[in-house]
This record gives C-alpha cells, structure tokens and sequence, in this order.
C-alpha cells in the first residue's frame, strides 16, 4: 500500500526487472536467489497463461499468435511494454501515435491494444472512441494506460469503452496478468461472434439444398420491392415448380427425390447470374429473384432454366429421372402490383396455368385487359 512506482515501473526502494522478479541491488541474498530461479518458472507460467488463452481460441478465432499494438509517443515506455511482454507468444506492434494507431488498426485489427492516454495529434481517449465505433463486430480489447490515475480519468476512459485502465508507473507483472485476462475475454467474444454468425447463417438458410429459405427470400424480395418503388426499376420472379415430383418419391424414395432437390438447386442457381437470388420457395418449389430486369431480360432466364432442367439426368446408384418444370413469371411494374404478395400471388396464379395447361412450360402472368365497350357505356349515360 502506498508503494510508489517511477515511470519505468520500478518501485522505489524496490527493483523489478522486465520479468517482473524482485531486484535487490547485486547482493545475492537468498530472497534473490530464489527470484532467480522464479524467472524461468513464471516466463513459463506467462507463457501458460497465453497459450491457454491461445487454447481457446479454436474455430479460426485469433489465428496464429495474437497481435498486440502498444501505443504511445515514449518510445523508453513503449520499449518497456515490449519486452514486459516478449517471450511470451505475442506478435508486437508499435505506434507512435493515436493517428498512426488508427491507420493500423485499420489495416489490419490486432487483437488487443495497450494505449497511452496522453499523446500528441489524437490522444489515446479519441483512438478509444473511434476504436469502439467501428461498425464490425470484431471486439478489440483496450487496456489504457496513463500517468493520470485519479478515478475522473479512469471513469472517462471506461465510459469511452476502454475495457481496462492501468496507472503509469505499472508493475509489468499486473501488466502480464491485464494482458493475459484482456486476451481471454477476447478468445470468449470471438467465440460468442462466431457461434452467433453460424446462428444467422443457419436461419436463413435451407438445410437440405443451402439455399436462402423462405424467410431470407421474403425479406430479400420486400428489400428489392422497395428499392424497384423507390428508384423506378423493373424488377422479375420466376416460381419454379417441379412437375410430378410426387411421383419421383413414389418411384425412387424420398432420399432420391432429396437428391434431386439439392441438384435442382445448383442447376437453377448456376443459370442465374450473381445478382439475382435463388431461394427454395417451398418444398418442391424454388424461387428467382431477377434485379433490374425487365419482362424480355427474364424470359431468356426462365427459358434456361426450364430447358437445363429437362436436358439433365438426375440419378445416383440405380436410381435415375428426367424432370420437368413449370415456371411462372411475374413482374414489377405491372397492373395492380402495389406489394411483395401480390406480386408472388401473380408468380402463383401463372404457375399454376403452366400446370393446368398440361406442365412443362413457361407461364407470363398478365394482368386481363378489360375491353372498353363505347357502346354499351353509352346506355349508362
Ligand atoms: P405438380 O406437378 O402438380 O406440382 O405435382 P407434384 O407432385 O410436384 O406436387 P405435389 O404438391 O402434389 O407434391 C409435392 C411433393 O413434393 C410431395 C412432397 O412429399 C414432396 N416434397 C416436398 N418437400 C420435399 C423434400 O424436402 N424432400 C423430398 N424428397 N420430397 C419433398
Ligand atoms: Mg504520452
Ligand atoms: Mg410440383
């Protein structure tokens, strides 16, 4: 208690070395002997400690050795913090200050930043601000440090959401601990992002064929509706339909008829182009979604798919099919068509003609043309 630190993080009265081991002068007392032999065991024990978080960071989380930027516009400090932490499995970088700091992060995030506050051009409190508003969700620890250790410092740095604040002078081992701890909770973050991604992606996505499901389709075509509305766009679907599909099951079993799906799936997405989305619509139904595409830019799709489609075999083992499709088209701008539903109702409605109509063929919706009738308006008059 009450211990004073000069800025190289030596206590008065009291020697450290960067490995943090007690110095006492160069008189070998047994105290020193011993710290001599503490050296090695608590380089390990450092190194345990990193490795452990480093052990924990499966799943392509902090690959490699986690990076470590040290600011600050002392190069003495910055030295010191180096070699506090070589040896111990981190990659060591430097900045001499909070603008350089920015350019580097931003280049390439490290995985945790050690930040002096008091710095000329931008000081460390601005590098934290913007730090912690960068849009990604990649959480980059920050320990800051400062000569300034009243609590309205710490609390300002805290509330600008450094994650940790140490006083200058420090005692490198507390250094070591901050670190070890700061790279933990990192290790766990990234962990939680990772898992949270795989979550989102396996909500949007149809487990049999890995295409967009039916959710995902939905909010992609409200997205593209409302983007064709507001900039005057013409934007198509296509409702593809397998015909008989009932009787693929029937005939091969449902694994075949999975089969199927799963190669009607890349078959569609591989006649599309980039922009354009394929979702399964239903169980044996899929959906196109065509950008910017006018009635004559989609009907060349719709004829590629349904002519890829019949031109396949589907087999595997014994089991082998030919296939046939329905399609039907509909499009924006079109009579009538003021919403996502109605413009799938339209999709609806020509597939189901292209059914009635005996399958296998490409149905355009179109809006029925009311004949005006001078004539017999007349009598109304
Ligand atoms: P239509 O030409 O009128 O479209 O006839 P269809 O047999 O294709 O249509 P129907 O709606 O009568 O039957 C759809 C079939 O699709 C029945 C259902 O078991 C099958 N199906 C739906 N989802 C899956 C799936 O995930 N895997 C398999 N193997 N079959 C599925
Ligand atoms: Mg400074
Ligand atoms: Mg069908």
């Amino acid at each position: 208690m009450g211990q004073k630190w000069d800025r190289n993080g030596t206590a008065m009265g009291q020697k450290w070395d960067s490995n943090g081991t007690e110095r006492n002068g160069n008189r070998p007392t047994l105290s020193r002997t011993l710290c001599c032999a503490m050296i090695p065991f608590r380089c390990w024990m450092f190194g345990v400690g990193a490795r452990r978080a480093l052990g924990e960071m499966d799943g392509g989380e902090m690959e490699g050795q986690p990076k470590i930027l040290v600011v600050d516009d002392d190069r003495s400090m910055r030295n010191l913090v180096k070699e506090t932490l070589e040896g111990l499995g981190f990659v060591i970088e430097t900045a001499n200050d909070g603008v350089e700091a920015v350019e580097k992060i931003r280049a390439a995030p490290p995985d945790l930043l050690i930040l002096d506050v008091m710095m000329p051009k931008m000081n460390g409190l601005e590098v934290c601000r913007i730090v912690k508003s960068f849009a990604d969700d990649n959480f980059i620890p920050i320990i800051l440090v400062s000569v300034k250790d009243d609590i309205g410092s710490k609390v300002t740095g805290l509330k600008l959401g450094a994650d940790d604040y140490l006083a200058k002078p420090y005692n490198p081992l507390e250094l070591r601990a901050r670190v070890a701890s700061m790279l933990r909770i990192k290790s766990l973050q990234d962990k939680v992002n990772s898992k949270r991604k795989q979550l989102e992606a396996l909500s949007v996505t149809d487990d049999l064929t890995g295409l967009c499901n039916h959710r995902a389709m939905h909010q992609r075509l409200k997205d593209e509706f409302l983007r064709a509305q507001r900039y005057n766009d013409p934007l198509s679907i296509l409702l593809v339909d397998i015909d008989h599909f009932k009787v693929i099951n029937d005939n091969h079993g449902q694994l075949f008829g999975d089969l199927v799906l799963t190669e009607l799936a890349k078959l569609i997405s591989g006649a599309v182009r980039e922009t354009d989305s394929v979702a399964r619509y239903g169980g044996e139904e899929f959906l196109v979604i065509l950008p910017q595409t006018h009635f004559s830019g989609c009907l060349p799709v719709a004829e590629r798919v349904w002519r890829s489609v019949a031109q396949r075999d589907f087999r595997e083992g014994k089991n082998a099919s030919k296939l046939t499709v329905s399609v039907g088209v509909a499009f924006f701008p079109s009579k009538n068509v003021t919403s996502v539903e109605q413009l799938l109702a339209n999709a609806d409605q020509a597939v189901a003609q292209a059914k009635r109509e005996g399958r296998n063929r490409i149905c355009l919706y179109q809006h029925v043309n009311y004949l005006y009738n001078p004539d017999a308006a007349g009598d109304h008059r």
